[in-house]
């Protein structure tokens, strides 16, 4: 029998820090997951190190869906990011695996495509609302589709999503960065920012914000009704989602889409939000809700309740996740949009991907597997060095939610 020989967990910082679990069977094939949790990396390289890799020394590659299983329900302490991340890692490395096996592309063992090519949206952002006008019209040039769109708040100086250089990457210092932040001031200026833009550049294409879990579900209920006219793609984590049943407020005053999942990490996290129907995007994504295996689960509940998918896709998540993510996204019949950041330079000399972007749409290629292979000698050159995301503090010096 085939046997997991070997499981790698690799700790680089090419543009950014990654982590990302290799595993070699007795045959020599060899499978990549990506395993990145930003801001707590170590804690999942530690995770798969000390408690995941003994478990899949000698074990079957090709029961992925028993091995799933066995690592939620033999851990016993179940769910979190923590978990569901190092869970993701093998369970993505092993379809890798299972692809080159059969010699086939992963999309193809999922099912094979749904559609041609897989809508995506990129960040346009800008210090005031000229230059994120100018920046959104930028992103219409090189063939974008769709464009979420961020401006820094002038009264308190700057907020989630404005990039500094042309890389958007918020885990910049080694230890938190403090951010002001008010509601008043946001829920003044976003809307202005966002009828700016569609005044200048018209409906033709789609327009997203992220509201990055700032607001408590009533302000979220009056931003969306506020901003109708501007027909939003979507309002994304418009309040944080702990407690699902927030959701129905908003709902309940405002037509604005909703978009919810980025930070959550199993089918039971949006249960609620799907089977009634206070969604109508899951953002959930291979690499922190436990992998392709366990986000088909989700994305299948999805679509029994009329739910699309528009999984995170940030620098944070390493090609791998991109592309497992294209590989899903091109089967799934409720596709709904992906995220789509491009990675530094540096990130892609480490993570050579066959995944290609074309008018405004991500594409697989079609190697055997996920299409991604792993630079040992180019990551040497790119050490781990601890990064945290920002924290975000009210004017009276309150933490809020970043
Ligand atoms: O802040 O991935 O929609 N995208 C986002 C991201 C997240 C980061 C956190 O690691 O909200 O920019
Ligand atoms: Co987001």
């Amino acid at each position: 029998m085939t046997t997991i020989e070997r499981a790698e967990v690799l700790v680089a910082g090419p543009g950014r820090n990654f982590v990302t679990l290799r595993l070699t069977t007795s045959d020599g094939v060899t499978g990549l997951g990506d395993a990145t949790l930003n801001g707590r990396e170590l804690a999942v390289a530690s995770y798969l190190r000390d408690h995941v890799v003994p478990l899949l020394i000698g074990k079957d590659p090709a029961r992925i869906e028993d091995m799933w299983q066995y690592l939620y329900r033999g851990a016993y302490w179940r769910r979190g990011p923590v978990t569901m991340t190092a869970i993701a890692a093998v369970d993505t490395a092993l379809w890798d695996v299972k692809g080159k096996v059969a010699g086939l592309p992963v999309f193809q063992l999922l099912g094979g495509r749904s559609r041609e090519g897989v809508l995506v949206y990129c960040h346009a952002s800008g210090t005031d609302t000229a230059s994120l006008v100018d920046d959104v019209a930028r992103f219409r040039d090189l063939g974008y589709q769709a464009v979420r769109a961020q401006a820094a708040v002038p009264e308190v100086g700057g907020t989630y999503g404005v990039r500094k250089g042309l890389i958007y990457e918020p885990a910049a210092t080694s230890l938190p960065d403090e951010q002001p932040w008010s509601t008043e001031a946001y829920l003044r200026f976003a809307p202005t920012y966002l009828e700016a833009v569609r005044d200048r550049l018209g409906f033709d294409f789609h327009l997203l914000h992220d509201v990055h879990h700032r607001l408590t579900p009533i302000e979220a209920a009056r931003f969306g009704k506020r901003v109708e006219d501007v027909q939003l793609f979507w309002m994304e984590d418009p309040t944080p989602a702990e407690n699902q049943e927030s959701f129905r407020l908003i709902r309940s005053h405002t037509t604005t889409p909703i978009a919810v999942g980025e930070v959550l990490n199993s089918i039971w996290d949006v249960q609620h939000l799907i089977t009634e129907q206070l969604i109508d995007y899951v953002r959930t994504t291979v690499v922190h809700a436990g992998g392709i295996t366990h986000l088909r689960r989700i994305f299948d509940l999805a679509a029994l309740y009329g739910v699309r998918t528009g999984s995170h896709g940030a620098t944070d998540l390493s090609p791998v996740t991109q592309s497992a993510a294209v590989h899903l996204d091109l089967v799934v019949p409720n596709f709904g949009i992906q995220e789509y950041m491009e990675h530094a330079p540096e990130t892609m000399e480490v993570f050579r991907s066959g995944v290609r972007f074309e008018n405004g749409m991500l594409h697989p290629s079609e190697e055997p597997g996920l299409g991604v292979e792993y630079d040992d000698a180019a990551a040497e050159r790119f050490p781990y060095d601890p990064r945290y995301l920002p924290v975000a503090r009210r004017l009276d010096g309150s933490l809020h939610d970043w």
